[in-house]
């Protein structure tokens, strides 16, 4: 009997693993650790980073976000010619065949407006993310330690347009 409970044991070990990198599988498309950095206390706006994997033969794209939070947008900050930040929302977003698109701050990113109610260290907030071809899919955003320094953390209400660096 003990022969067959080591593997058994072993097994368990093994699938318990995703759970712990958080990630989820859409089709062709894993979405690795979806996070928020805790926004300042009674912030109006948060943004949501992660990572999509494409590991199929087609080109898939995000075409929208939602979240019960607040409302919900898919956004991709640059510096312009001037030097300031701005932010656009984005229609589509590309994941191409084999390759990796990263949220990351500086960059796209999922943003929550108006928000209603205070996202805390430790929340987990449900975000529907819909594909062109994987369709809906909806992950958990966990709200962790903000580590200095997020953009989404101050004020914010310039949304769209030009914003103060
Ligand atoms: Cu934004």
């Amino acid at each position: 009997m003990l022969k067959f409970a080591l593997p058994f044991a072993a097994l368990l070990f093994t699938t318990a693993l995703p759970a712990v990198a958080h990630d989820y599988k859409a089709g062709d498309l894993t979405i690795t650790h979806p996070s928020i950095p805790a926004p300042a206390e009674n912030a109006k706006v948060a943004g949501g980073y992660m990572t999509i994997e494409n590991t199929g033969t087609a080109e898939d794209k995000l075409l929208s976000a939602a979240s019960g939070i607040g409302m919900t947008q898919v956004h991709l900050s640059s510096v312009d010619a001037n030097g300031m930040a701005t932010m656009t929302e984005q229609p589509e977003v590309a994941i191409p065949a084999g390759q990796t698109v990263a949220f990351e701050k500086g960059g796209l990113h999922i943003m929550f407006m108006d928000i209603k109610a205070p996202v805390k260290e430790g929340d987990k907030v449900p975000v529907t993310l819909t594909f062109e071809k994987a369709g809906p899919v909806t992950v958990e955003f966990q709200v962790e330690a903000s580590k200095g320094g997020d953009a989404h953390g101050t004020d914010h209400s310039a949304h769209g347009t030009t914003t103060q660096p």
